[in-house]
Order: C-alpha cells, then sequence, then structure tokens
C-alpha cells in the first residue's frame, strides 16, 4: 500500500539535496483535497448548495461552494512558510501570504471548484493546481509560461476522489481511501492512449465557432469506421472530469473561442490555472494541448485571468485539429 505522503517522500529520497520543501507543498494539496471533499458530501446538509449571490473577478456567479474550496486552500497554504502568492478563479488580484514574504519560495495556482454548475446535480467536479518557483514574490512571477510549471494537478471529486499529479516526471494517480482517510497509489507513469474515440465539447455553443472548427467536430461525426469514425461524445461540463476520461481512454476536449451570443471571443478557459496545468499533466502522459495555433505551455501570459481557447487531449486528435484550423484539412 503506497499512500501519497510515502510517494513524495520517497521520490524526495532519490533526489539529493531536495530540501523537502516541495514534498510538503504537495501533501498538502492531499489534505486540502479531503477537505473539500468533505464539505461536497456534506453540502445539502450544511445547506451549502446553490448560489452564494456573489460574483468572481470574471463575472461569473460564484456558488457558495466555490466560495468554500477557495477559502480551504488558502487557510492551507496559510503556514509552514512555504508559500508567498497564491492566485485564484475566484481571486482578483494573487493572495499575498505576508508572513512568508521573505522565504516562502513557491507560488500557487487554484481552480478551487471547477465545473461548479455540476455542483447541485451531485455532478463531477474539481480542484485544479499549479505550483511554480517564486521569483520576486509579485505577480509578475506568475506570468510566465506554463512550462515553468514545477507540479501540476488535480482533485477529482467523483464516485470516488482522485488526485492526479505530475512534477514533470511522470503522471501518477492516487485514490483516496476513505475507510483509512489516505490517498493510495493506483497509477504510476500513466500513458494516454495516442488516440480515443470521443470528443468533449458543449456543441450547444457551435454557431459561435470558427468554420475551422464546425469542421473538425463533423469531421469527427462522419461515418468511416477505417478511421474510429463517428465518434462519440463526452461531455460533462467539468473541464476536470472531461480531461481525466481523456486522459484514460484518448480523444479530445474542445472549448473554442466562441463568437456567438454571450460567447467568450478568445475562448472560456484561463490560460494560467485551468489549461497550462492540465497541459503539463497530458503533456508528461504523452499526449498535447493546444490553442489551436500554439503549444498551451509556450503561451507566454499577458495577465493573470487570461483566457485562450484550447484543444487538449490525445496526441493524434489535437495534431488533426491544428491541421484543420491551418486550413490543411476541411
Ligand atoms: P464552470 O464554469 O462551470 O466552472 O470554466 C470552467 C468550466 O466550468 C469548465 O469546467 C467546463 O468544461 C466549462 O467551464 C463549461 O462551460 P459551458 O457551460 O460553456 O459548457
Amino acid at each position: 500500500m503506497i499512500t501519497l505522503d510515502r510517494f513524495i517522500l520517497e521520490r524526495e529520497q532519490a533526489h539529493p539535496g531536495a530540501t523537502g520543501e516541495l514534498s510538503m507543498l504537495l501533501m498538502r494539496f492531499g489534505v486540502a483535497g479531503k477537505r473539500i471533499a468533505h464539505e461536497l458530501a456534506t453540502a445539502a446538509f450544511k445547506r451549502t448548495l446553490g448560489s452564494a449571490g456573489t460574483a468572481n473577478v470574471q463575472g461569473e456567479q460564484q456558488k457558495k461552494l466555490d466560495v468554500v474550496a477557495n477559502e480551504i486552500l488558502l487557510e492551507t497554504f496559510d503556514y509552514g512558510g512555504l508559500v508567498v502568492l497564491a492566485a485564484s478563479e475566484e481571486l482578483e488580484a494573487p493572495y499575498l501570504y505576508e508572513s512568508n514574504e521573505r522565504d516562502g519560495r513557491y507560488a500557487v495556482l487554484l481552480v478551487p471548484m471547477d465545473g461548479s454548475s455540476n455542483i447541485d446535480v451531485n455532478g463531477t467536479l474539481g480542484t485544479i493546481f499549479s505550483i511554480r518557483h517564486r521569483e520576486e514574490g509579485g505577480e509578475k512571477d506568475l506570468l510566465r509560461a506554463g512550462r515553468q510549471q514545477v507540479v501540476a494537478g488535480y482533485i477529482l471529486f467523483g464516485p470516488s476522489v482522485l488526485l492526479v499529479y505530475t512534477d514533470g516526471e511522470g503522471v501518477h494517480l492516487f485514490t483516496l481511501d476513505p475507510s483509512i482517510g489516505e490517498f493510495l497509489l493506483t497509477a504510476e507513469a500513466l500513458r494516454m492512449p495516442e488516440r480515443g474515440r470521443g470528443y468533449a465539447v458543449n456543441e450547444g455553443r457551435s454557431r459561435g465557432w470558427a468554420p475551422e472548427v464546425r469542421a473538425f467536430v463533423e469531421y469527427l461525426k462522419e461515418n468511416d469506421p477505417s478511421t474510429g469514425r463517428p465518434y462519440s461524445t463526452r461531455y460533462s461540463a467539468s473541464l476536470v472530469a472531461d480531461v481525466h476520461r481523456i486522459l484514460l481512454e484518448g480523444g479530445i476536449y474542445l472549448y473554442p473561442a466562441d463568437a456567438g451570443a454571450g460567447g467568450k471571443p478568445q475562448g472560456k478557459l484561463r490560460l494560467l490555472y485551468e489549461c497550462a496545468p492540465l497541459a503539463l499533466v497530458v503533456e508528461k502522459a504523452g499526449g498535447a494541448a493546444s490553442t489551436g495555433t500554439e503549444d498551451v505551455l509556450d503561451v507566454v501570459p499577458q495577465s493573470l485571468h487570461e483566457r485562450i481557447p484550447l484543444a487538449i487531449g490525445s496526441r493524434a486528435e489535437v495534431e488533426l485539429y491544428e491541421r484543420f484550423m491551418r486550413g490543411e484539412r476541411r
């Protein structure tokens, strides 16, 4: 039985000179994951389902559990001197841990509760996280390409609670055993399929997409058993849940630029705390993530809450999507 803590500590021992700080930080995500899972499981009794009646910096309605999960995560790094800054989907500016300002060596980026529309219907949800090195200690430290992430991962709250992370060397999956309250290693050095049979996209928004995107999705739906088509639609309205399925089964998740009514012409998903962490996980498992024209991990952000179009999944489908976007395929 390999617990998350044991796995992390054994990997640390394989790196002479490691300070152990990163290990402690990663283990804290395990603790936060258990606390958030508990909040989700008991929300109906505590009356924490539903809207908080507030909006985040991006004008999105906050659910009570968005706020609760954000508070749990901020509190998680409030001691131990490790983290200087925490940027979150729910906060306009990064939270500064003043007591760690001098010595803290890390910054974290967070989506406390991804897929919030699933909260009130008992659907799958997730927390996305990314750890970066502290540079100067301010917001500018975060405005760097995704390749500079030290660790990225997510916690998935579904029928069981999973924690998936990469430190750049392999992607590892842990499952929470509720009887002992520990995350146990259930897959080490995961490799994702080269191609899949499914795609995830909110097709109700297709009128707002570029013709190249529509052509790609139409292509996936054509009948051609020799190329594995038609693909099946698998969309849960939680980015983490859809990407997790694709990590295990292959395929592609899309959230393209959307010029339709009420759509997001730059794409909906945020580069720094949604796209880049999942891109690192998927790339380290053998997949790819692209804006359609550029590798997500190479995009240098101009601002904290910047949005980009996202295509993420198996290498075969993401490369095909890029060919459609370049007009090489129709
Ligand atoms: P949500 O806003 O409900 O937290 O930006 C996050 C996200 O969910 C993704 O998890 C999800 O894939 C997507 O947005 C859903 O957007 P649509 O409702 O437009 O499909």
